[in-house]
């Protein structure tokens, strides 16, 4: 250990209690990483031993058109714009067909806030891959799309939910959620959701049953203590719902966007991030280092900083590399075990409530 603040905070870990809001703040003023990692990694092997679960998934955005203007996005175009695109149904169902061979167990599908389409759209997507892919699970729509989806309805967000549950979701993404901040969102989000919101929205969906992930994403504008502050409300939520399935901290990438000045945070950035997750949010079973934002040079490092899932496959991602990240955009099963094993975890093959599934032989079992 090179600093001493961090002391306390080893011996609050190495007993099991929970941390504060200013040993928060002391591990993002700490430049000792390789301790935070080691007490990251100390929480991972008791949560998780050296289990690093993957997927196999598809992402379909089925369209980018979106009446927000959130600074940090680079995926979003307005109505008529170059680079535009809406998708017909008939294109969902023919993306869902392409890779009907593949041993698929989740489809992720999010988009814009499109008012060119109307709300049964979004219902029918679902159902669309529902009945092409009858046993994927659908992890579909952020909280902001739920709250665009109530208010163009008129209906509850609840109701909102319970259409897309009879239509064939099964859980939801963590996005939308960015900084639980009003200054940044004042900044860089003016017409999203509030923090309040998000939180809300997820909490019904954990009522109904949908399990759901969540995110912060970081690098931009941010201050260490919005992000404490961001976790912190996060686990509370945890306690009170107990239905966020993993954490996934979100790297901004700032080219082609209104920020692209703002350089990208580093690899000890990100390790430190995934690392302060782990600690911080001691009630959640996941934290999950997305490969196709930090890399796969840093997914492999950030599996002995905390984290226990490297996400998927994916296919076809547009978010981050409109916004310039540089990984490919997919990987295959052999290349996701080698990445993970060659680190000296044990891969997982998992479905998206993290079951065990070895769609080689399709014998699924529980962890
Ligand atoms: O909410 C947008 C972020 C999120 C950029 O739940 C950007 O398993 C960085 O949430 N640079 C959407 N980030 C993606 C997301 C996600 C992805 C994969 C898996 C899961 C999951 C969730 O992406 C947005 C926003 O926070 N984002 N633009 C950008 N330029």
């Amino acid at each position: 250990m090179t600093d001493s603040n961090l002391k306390r905070i080893y011996d609050k870990v190495m007993a099991g209690e929970r941390l504060s809001f200013e040993d928060g703040m002391t591990l993002f003023n700490s430049n000792d990483v390789l301790t935070i990692g080691e007490m990251a990694h100390h929480i991972r092997v008791q949560k998780n031993g050296l289990k690093t679960f993957y997927t196999l998934n598809q992402h379909i955005n089925p369209t980018n058109i979106c009446r927000n203007d959130c600074l940090f996005c680079a995926f979003y175009r307005k109505d008529g714009q170059e680079g535009a695109y809406r998708m017909s149904l008939e294109t969902v169902r023919q993306k869902v067909l392409e890779r009907i061979e593949e041993p698929i167990t989740e489809i992720h599908i999010v988009g814009g806030l499109d008012d060119g389409l109307p709300y049964e759209y979004y219902i029918d997507v679902l159902r669309v891959v529902k009945e092409v892919r009858p046993n994927v699970n659908i992890k579909a729509y952020t909280a902001v799309e739920i709250a665009y989806l109530a208010e163009r309805s008129g209906k509850s967000w609840a109701a909102v939910l319970d259409d897309l549950l009879e239509a064939g979701l099964n859980t939801m993404p963590g996005g939308g959620a960015e900084v639980f901040s009003e200054r940044v969102k004042r900044k860089l989000f003016m017409d999203k959701l509030s923090a309040d919101e998000w939180i809300e929205i997820h909490k019904i969906a954990h009522q109904k049953g949908i399990r759901t992930n969540a995110t912060m994403l970081y690098g931009h504008i941010e201050k260490d203590e919005e992000k404490v502050d961001h976790l912190i409300r996060l686990r509370k939520a945890q306690d009170e719902s107990g239905g966020f399935l993993t954490f996934l901290p979100l790297l901004f990438h700032p080219e082609n966007t209104r920020m692209a000045r703002l350089p990208m945070a580093t690899g000890v950035e990100d390790l430190k991030h995934i690392a302060i997750s782990r600690l911080l949010l001691d009630n959640f079973d996941h934290i999950k280092a997305y490969w196709v934002m930090l890399g796969k040079d840093v997914a492999q490092i950030a599996l002995s900083f905390g984290a226990d899932d490297i996400d998927g496959s994916v296919v076809e991602e547009r978010i981050y590399h409109m916004a310039g990240a540089r990984s490919s955009q997919m990987m295959t099963r052999s290349q996701l075990k080698k990445l993970i094993s060659e680190c000296g975890f044990v891969p997982v093959e998992r479905n998206a409530l993290y079951q065990s599934v070895n769609t080689e032989t399709e014998i699924i079992d529980q962890v």
